[in-house]
């Protein structure tokens, strides 16, 4: 059965927006999707590092929770995966952030994703795939800086083809 799942993405190390275009047609491979405009966010975490670039792609896969997350730490070592310190720069990262509306917690997987509701480079991706989304009885649409952020919107829907 398949199952409607949302995957953050994040770079902020060597060719950012090429390493994300490749990580899409990689997740694509799993099954339909849908991806997010394509943001630059200031870093959260230590300041001394580059901005990001951010997006979300919703992923439609019959992959069980811990098999996608197998899959996407191989496309993070494929993309050859550098990660310098916690909370620090990175080539790239890629997170189960919603699996259908299933709770998952486990020492691999913490899904409703740990912070998904304080990180607008989360959000505001969401928002544009899916503008009526609730997690953990909140909906998404009315967090109060959903409309007011830090991100730059890059490009349109449309940068995983260009
Ligand atoms: N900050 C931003 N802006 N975007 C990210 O994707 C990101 N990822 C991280 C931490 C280090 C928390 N900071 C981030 O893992």
């Amino acid at each position: 059965m398949s199952v409607v799942t949302y995957i953050g993405m994040g770079s902020n190390l060597g060719d950012s927006v090429q390493i994300l275009r490749e990580a899409a047609h990689k997740l694509a491979e799993l099954g339909p999707i849908q991806v997010s405009r394509l943001y630059r966010s200031p870093p959260m975490g230590p300041q001394d590092q580059p901005h990001y670039y951010n997006a979300v792609v919703q992923l439609v896969t019959t992959l069980q929770p811990l098999d996608l997350l197998d899959q996407l730490q191989r496309f993070e070592q494929e993309a050859g995966r550098v990660r310098l310190r916690r909370w620090g720069e990175r080539t790239l990262d890629l997170d189960v952030l919603l699996y259908a509306d299933q709770s998952i917690e486990n020492e691999r997987l913490n899904v409703p994703h740990i912070g998904l509701l304080e990180r607008d480079f989360v959000v505001l991706p969401l928002l544009d795939i899916e503008s009526n989304l609730k997690v953990r009885d909140q909906w998404l649409r009315d967090l109060k800086w959903s409309q007011a952020s830090t991100l730059t919107v890059i490009d349109d829907k449309h940068w995983v083809e260009k």
